[in-house]
């Protein structure tokens, strides 16, 4: 993924180029992060012993380049997943070097785990939003807000409904982190048709077609059945 800064026809170099890798599972250097037995340990107290790798990202914030589109809006994880139940479900998301405020640190709603699935949407930013970046619309401006400082290799582990997102980077450097969206292999598919999810589903939908090949009836949970891998145990459902 480029940010939305940079301009669809312009040439960059580097990794400038990328501000975010999804979707390596297939990649056996980067997906090892998912079968570390120092991050399984603890995502096996969410999902139990059978667990899948279900989306996985490296993301190499760039620096900004005044437009603010560095910055990633509120939302809920869950918002993308056509999988429940929400509580056997953890993201693992692991600081590359030093995250602070200065370099857009993760930042989070503490306890709003605790409240349902809300509307999302893209946020009316001048500048533009990058692609599938959308964000909740009505969370509570005055909710207590808690930026995750961590040093590299330092891990946070946290649940699908909890209200985050990420600041501006504004430094000169390129924030990484890597993470991956465990489930429990026993969580089960879900027909978000006439749902708030529904938005979500047609970008995902015509996202897959690319990547696939596949036109006719692919459905949301086709999209997550083909990337998802299983990384401990046996796969039940998902
Ligand atoms: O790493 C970040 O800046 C935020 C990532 C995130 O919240 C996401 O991709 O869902």
């Amino acid at each position: 993924m480029k940010d939305v800064a940079i301009n669809k026809a312009e040439y960059v170099e580097g990794q400038q180029a990328v501000s975010k890798i999804q979707n390596f599972e297939n990649n056996e250097v980067l997906f090892k992060y998912c079968s570390l037995p120092e991050i399984l340990k603890y995502v096996e107290c969410f999902t139990g012993p059978d667990i899948m790798a279900m989306h996985t990202m490296l993301i190499n914030k760039p620096p900004d380049t005044g437009k603010k589109t560095s910055r990633h809006p509120m939302h809920q994880d869950l918002h993308y997943f056509p999988f429940r139940p929400a509580d056997q479900i953890v993201c693992a998301w692991t600081a590359m070097e030093r995250v602070d405020r200065n370099n857009g640190c993760l930042v989070v709603l503490p306890g709003s785990h605790k409240g349902k699935m809300k509307p999302h949407d893209y946020p009316e930013w001048e500048d533009g939003v990058n692609k599938m970046y959308h964000g909740v619309r009505d969370y509570d401006p005055n909710h207590p807000r808690l930026h995750l400082v961590m040093e590299k290799g330092d891990t946070v582990f946290f649940h699908p409904l909890l209200i985050h997102g990420s600041g501006t980077n504004r430094t000169r450097g390129f924030r990484k982190a890597i993470s991956c969206h465990f489930a429990s292999s026993d969580c089960y598919y879900i027909d978000v048709k006439g749902t708030i999810q529904e938005n979500i589903e047609q970008e995902i939908l015509e996202l897959g077609r690319t990547k696939y090949g596949i036109y006719s009836d692919l459905t949301m949970a086709d999209v997550w059945f083909l990337k998802g891998r299983l990384v401990q145990g046996e796969r039940i459902n998902l």
